[in-house]
């Protein structure tokens, strides 16, 4: 059955670049001794020669793939060069890794608008770029074309047998009577190409490119001529394409969708989706869902490209598969510590760089219970608030993890058959930061705060002011689930019996992203200091263009002192008593989650916690925020309030700050 074309989607000119074996290829430009060579990176967990994360192609040529450990690798193929992953904090530190993402997002960003969709991937929407070549310099007037273009993959192209496939590719892209979106193409095709050797010639990297009208088909073409090639997908080409395509290879369609679609509609491809009208699809899942499902099956697909290179969250996370698993709350602490640490190292520079600041604090965990029937419970996702500082963010994660266990494992731990304490396993943990936002206006406003602060008696031990981030209006309130995006994940170690769902985890995967597993990135911080293999000129011109092209804040504010030494300065004046009393605060405010007042145990903040206790009756965390949305919107203020007693006493405050309000209200100290 013909698809009919859609009217609009064919004037649009997408690619989606892949680095190829990405953290193999940074590790070989650090060891170049390592190139051509069957190579994989492996996690630092060195059981049976750790997990692979990354597979040379040399190395997957002799059997080697990703879902095995350095051992197996070995035993198939004996001269493979395994390199373990960098380590930090005893986990895996992945910023060698993220910076060289951010050369290869510099570079690709002077094409158009480009967005950053994971660590190695990227994509550009090249309509204009594509426009301009057309009026200017269409291939038919080119009198050469390009290796890299000649050697591109365009699918549906036919080929007589014994054609010269060069042949065949200038042919297809000189043809006078191609249509309008077919032109486009071709000139995608050369861009990319001209960007994917420009990338080469910078960073050292190969990369794949996939080139079509919409995301989602360059998406699914990057990966289909593997490495170092790009392949275009015309119109025409599509319905082929998706027909063969297993429905659960499609973004999104991985879970139980997909597996409804098999098993209640008999969907196996995508191709299968065409038999079903739009209200039948509507009928079985929704209007919105429905009609998205017959607008992929005719490879209709409007998302836009987001001008986006900085990441929209930032996490830490890692797992502890099977014996690993933590079991006791100060190892939880321990490790939470740890991610908190690093959690806060990447948002003191993003702060610092691009002058963003996140307002949420996310805990994901992932558990078993022993001795329990309902072992397949999910653990809670818990988030607040976010406090900058990282003894701040320490402490507030460890109060939502106990927010989280409590009711995880019930009340009092008792499990319902009797009155056996429940044994919990922790086989995974991560804290992240989202809803980041650009800092508008008023930035120097806020070195100045900092500034006048610091002859302020009111800063903590960890070199933060007292208060606590209020929150921006598009923040969640108080304490509330959020449940992330998840990764199943078998137990790669001897606990083989128990499967749990990871919310992307270290181990799991390449970079934490709580709001989409691809989606988000991480922060291309010291991008010029973290690669030493790069040659000084490669380390100017990139760390010049990120400038520009990532952040031009910076030059706006020239001269102002770095919000990060501020950070600095404060923890250098703390106190080692501070910090005696900042970890006795941290055990005694535990047992409770008191995310809405400060740590520090001023006479306001314990008598405020404590009328809220005996007024309530039961723990504010506990409250469905949904609930409140609710009550009437008189009624929601006054509960808001009360479970935020800090935003009365500063409302005040804030509004007088003019232009930096919304800004310092973040920093304010409590006012007592
Ligand atoms: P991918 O793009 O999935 O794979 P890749 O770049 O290694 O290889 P390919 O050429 O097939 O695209 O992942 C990018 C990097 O992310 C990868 O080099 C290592 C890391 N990663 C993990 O750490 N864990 C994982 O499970 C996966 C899939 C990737």
């Amino acid at each position: 059955m013909p698809v009919a074309r859609p009217e609009t989607s064919e004037t649009r000119v997408i690619a989606h670049v892949d680095m190829d074996c990405f953290y193999v290829q940074v590790e070989q430009r650090k060891q170049p001794e390592l190139r051509g060579l069957p190579t994989a990176v492996v996690q630092y967990n060195e059981w049976q020669g750790g997990g692979l994360i990354a597979v040379s192609y040399e190395a997957r040529k002799c059997g080697v793939k990703r879902s095995m450990r350095g051992d197996e690798a070995k035993f198939a193929c004996p001269e493979i060069q395994l390199v373990q992953v960098p380590v930090a904090r005893g986990k895996a530190d992945l910023n060698l890794y993220r910076s060289a993402g951010s050369e290869v997002v510099s570079i690709l960003a002077q094409s158009g608008k480009c967005e950053r969709a994971s660590i190695d991937e990227v994509y550009l929407d090249l309509t204009d770029a594509a426009e301009r070549m057309l009026a200017d310099a269409p291939p038919e007037s080119l009198e050469s074309m390009d290796e890299e273009v000649l050697k591109s993959h365009i699918l549906g192209m036919s080929r007589e047998d014994g054609d010269d496939c060069k042949e065949s590719v200038r042919d297809w892209m000189c043809r006078r009577d191609a249509d309008h979106g077919d032109k486009l193409l071709s000139c995608g095709i050369i861009i990319v190409a001209e960007l994917r050797k420009q990338v080469l010639k910078e960073t050292e990297f190969t990369c794949s490119a996939g080139i079509a009208h919409n995301k989602m088909l360059a998406k699914l073409a990057s990966g289909m001529n593997k490495p170092a090639q790009q392949t275009g997908v015309p119109y025409s080409a599509v319905q082929e394409l998706l027909s063969s395509l297993p429905i659960k290879k499609m973004k999104q369609l991985g879970g139980k969708l997909g597996t409804s679609l098999q098993n209640d509609l008999g969907v196996d491809t995508v191709g299968d989706l065409l038999q079903f009208s739009e209200t039948k699809l509507q009928e079985h899942y929704g209007i919105n869902t429905g009609t998205w499902l017959w607008n992929i099956a005719r490879g209709i697909s409007g998302e836009e490209v987001q001008g986006r290179l900085l990441p929209k969250s930032h996490g830490s996370g890692k797992t502890f598969p099977g014996p690993r698993a933590l079991k006791s709350l100060s190892t939880v602490q321990h490790w939470l510590n740890q991610l908190s640490e690093e959690l806060s190292e990447r948002l003191s520079s993003d702060l610092e760089q691009n002058k963003r600041i996140a307002s949420t604090l996310t805990l994901h965990a992932s558990a078993f219970r022993s001795r329990d029937s309902d072992s397949h419970k999910k653990f809670p996702s818990k988030s607040c608030p976010l406090r900058y500082g990282a003894i701040k963010i320490q402490e507030d994660a460890f109060n939502l993890f106990q927010a989280a266990l409590r009711e995880y494992i019930g009340p009092f731990g008792i499990n319902p058959q009797g009155n056996k304490k429940e044994t919990w396993r922790i086989t995974g943990l991560s804290v992240s930061a989202s809803k980041i936002v650009d800092i508008p206006s008023g930035t120097s406003s806020i070195t100045r705060y900092f500034q006048s602060q610091s002859t302020a008696p009111s800063h903590s031990a960890d070199g933060c002011v007292q208060e606590h981030v209020a929150m921006t209006p598009s923040a969640s309130e108080g304490c509330s689930e959020q449940r992330s995006t998840e990764t199943e994940v078998a137990m790669p170690e001897e606990d083989t019996s128990v499967t749990c769902t990871l919310p992307n985890f270290e181990n799991s995967y390449k970079d934490i992203d709580l709001v989409s597993e691809k989606d988000v990135v991480s922060c291309p911080s010291n991008e010029a200091t973290d690669i030493p293999t790069q040659s000084e000129s490669n380390k100017g011109t990139q760390a010049k263009r990120i400038g520009q092209k990532i952040n031009n804040l910076k030059e706006k504010n020239r001269g102002i002192p770095s919000i990060v030494d501020i950070f600095k300065n404060y923890s250098a004046t703390a106190s080692s008593k501070q910090e005696t009393q900042e970890d006795s605060t941290v055990s005694s405010t535990s047992k409770r989650v008191n995310f809405s007042i400060s740590s520090h145990n001023s006479e306001v903040n314990q008598e405020v916690e404590e009328r809220r206790e005996t007024d309530w009756g039961y723990k504010l965390d506990e409250i469905d925020q949904s609930v409140l949305d609710e009550l009437p919107v008189e009624i929601q203020r006054e509960v808001r309030s009360f479970m935020r007693p800090n935003k009365r006493f500063n409302v005040g405050k804030s509004k007088g700050d003019g232009s930096a309000s919304s800004i310092a209200h973040y920093f304010q100290p409590l006012k007592r």
